[in-house]
């Protein structure tokens, strides 16, 4: 069955949101409010949002510019970063265009470097992000830096953000969270309400939606009729339930997801960024707030992290509450850290959780798209 035509309306207005976004882009731009451009789910959004500043997701995830990119990078290096650069050098992102400044975050070696030359085409801020997530001077470093992300934004946009601002702020983002929460643990239903791919489409859509109240309520409305319809006997076939986590596949490394799909599975549960590592944990509203922010984006499992317990922690209950029957990792070409981290993980699901994993490797090219139909058939059958 395929639900996706019995969905409201709303659904495709996430799955637009991406590209209907640069119109509302340049509207904000022309009314006078600044643009933020991130890359990562470090950056703690609050901070712009608490100065009346809309923060988005720079294009990074197809391979429209790697060429571009790869004049001036080596081309054995991830495609999120050779992709985030071309973007930035070719200037053919609308949301990097519109930008009046860049976070970026030391998280991976690769990303750092490039925030360097990104800085050639746009005024870009680097966090100084710890490298562990142990220790009282991790947390302390990361505080400071959230403090003084807020004084650049003060210094840069005229304006001052209040504690008063930021909590409220605060407020807003995790009522988003539970929202989007509430919407993606949908996929715990058994047998599904609705694929994996409206899932993760939804979910990397909201991002793009400006208005949070706005988004908060459809992601609330999409939720109910999914249940509604679910009652009145709206349902999935039965398949094996597969969890995806590993590196970011929003736009062309989708194709893991359409290939699990293609070959007979469905997948229920995302721990990727794009998903759960981004809104499985909300930020604490009666603490001080930047020790609330930075506790919460601190605890980020990313494989940037080391140790990186986060990341097996929220695995360990997604596989338990997603009903999950087999785990797979998606590792982008060159990406050490996440490449490196597939041997705990595969130890940790095949041991601990007693359930097959399988970690593949791939790029934002179409070339790999056979070898990933049969390597997901053959882990699937078995499942
Ligand atoms: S918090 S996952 S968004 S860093 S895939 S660029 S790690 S070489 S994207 Fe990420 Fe933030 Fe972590 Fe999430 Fe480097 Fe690996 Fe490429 Fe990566």
């Amino acid at each position: 069955m395929n639900i996706k035509t019995d969905l409201p309306e709303i659904y495709e207005s996430f799955s637009e949101a991406r590209r209907n976004g640069f119109i509302k882009a340049k509207k904000l731009k022309d009314k006078g409010v600044p643009l933020i451009g991130t890359f990562c789910t470090y950056m703690p959004q609050e901070i712009a949002m608490s100065a009346g500043i809309v923060a988005v997701s720079l294009c990074s995830t197809s391979d429209e510019t790697i060429g571009e990119a790869e004049k001036d990078l080596p081309r054995n290096l991830c495609p999120l970063i050779k992709s985030s650069y071309g973007f930035g050098k070719a200037d053919k992102c609308p949301y990097f265009y519109f930008s009046d400044l860049v976070i970026g975050e030391t998280t991976c070696d690769g990303k750092k470097k490039m925030y360097e030359y990104l800085g050639e085409f746009k005024p870009v801020h680097v966090m100084q992000l710890p490298n562990t997530q142990r220790g009282d001077y991790s947390f302390q470093l990361w505080k400071s830096e959230i403090i003084r992300l807020k004084d650049i934004i003060e210094g840069q946009f005229h304006i001052e953000i209040s504690d008063n601002k930021i909590r409220d702020a605060i407020k807003i983002k995790n009522r988003e969270r539970t929202a989007l929460k509430e919407f993606y643990s949908l996929g715990k239903l058994d047998p599904p309400a609705l694929s994996g791919s409206e899932i993760f489409n939804v979910v990397s859509g909201a991002g793009f939606k400006f208005n949070k109240e706005t988004s908060i309520r459809e992601l609330y409305d999409l939720t109910d009729k999914v249940k509604k319809d679910y009652k009145g006997g709206k349902r999935l076939e039965a398949k094996p339930r597969i969890l995806v986590t590993g590196c970011p596949i929003g736009g062309a490394a989708q194709k893991v997801v359409k290939a699990i799909e293609d070959n007979g599975a469905h997948v229920v549960a995302f721990e990727n960024c794009n998903v759960a590592k981004a809104n499985e944990v909300l930020v604490d509203e009666e603490k001080d707030v930047f020790d609330a922010l930075a506790e919460k984006y601190l605890a980020i499992g990313c494989s940037c992290m080391s140790p990186n317990e986060n990341r097996i922690n929220l695995l360990e209950k997604m596989i338990r509450e997603y009903k999950v029957d087999g785990v797979i990792d998606v590792v982008l070409q060159a990406c050490h850290t996440y490449g490196v981290e597939t041997f705990s993980i595969k130890k940790f699901v095949k041991e601990s959780c007693n359930i097959p994993y399988i970690s593949v490797e791939t790029d934002y090219s179409q070339s790999d798209i056979g070898q990933l139909n049969t390597r997901m058939a053959a882990f699937i059958e078995m499942l």
